[in-house]
């Protein structure tokens, strides 16, 4: 009995594991150009995943918008150099870019916005950066993702 109870609490405590990969999660665009998390990482048992974008800012979109940008951690700097010269009208994205991988509409403060993405279009061992495109921001403004490997 001593030596059975821990191996029933594990496999209690991994079940429960299992079940409980979450398969989307909330990030706040924070005033101070911070996101919360600034770290995710997707459980590979997820098929989908989504991330839910909350700007708990006060500013308007125009002053201080926020979104959320997914890439490959090496495409970050050439997607936001091209996604300024798109300009405000296209939310600082060029239309079609194909390595922006998942994105949100850029809010206002206390907007909210989810989008969700096939977890298959990441691969285990990719470096992923995610980043608000809004100028000025992705400096402080970004965090890492990754796939659980
Ligand atoms: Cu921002």
């Amino acid at each position: 009995m001593q030596s059975r109870l821990p191996l029933t609490l594990a496999a209690l405590l991994m079940a429960g594991a299992a079940h409980a990969a979450p398969c989307s999660i909330d990030v706040e665009g924070r005033p101070g150009k911070q996101f919360g998390p600034d770290r995710i990482v997707v459980p590979s048992t997820c098929k989908d995943f989504t991330v839910r974008l909350i700007h708990t800012g006060r500013n308007s979109k125009e002053k201080a918008g926020h979104n959320w940008v997914l890439t490959r951690t090496e495409d970050i700097d050439q997607v936001m150099v091209d996604g300024i010269k798109a300009g405000a009208e296209h939310e600082f994205l060029a239309p079609g870019d194909a390595r922006i991988l998942a994105r949100t509409p850029m809010l206002g403060g206390g907007e909210t916005a989810s989008v969700t993405f096939p977890v298959a279009r990441l691969r285990a061992g990719q470096s992923y950066t995610y980043y608000c495109s809004f100028p000025a921001h992705a400096q402080h403004m970004r965090g890492t993702l990754a796939l659980q490997p």
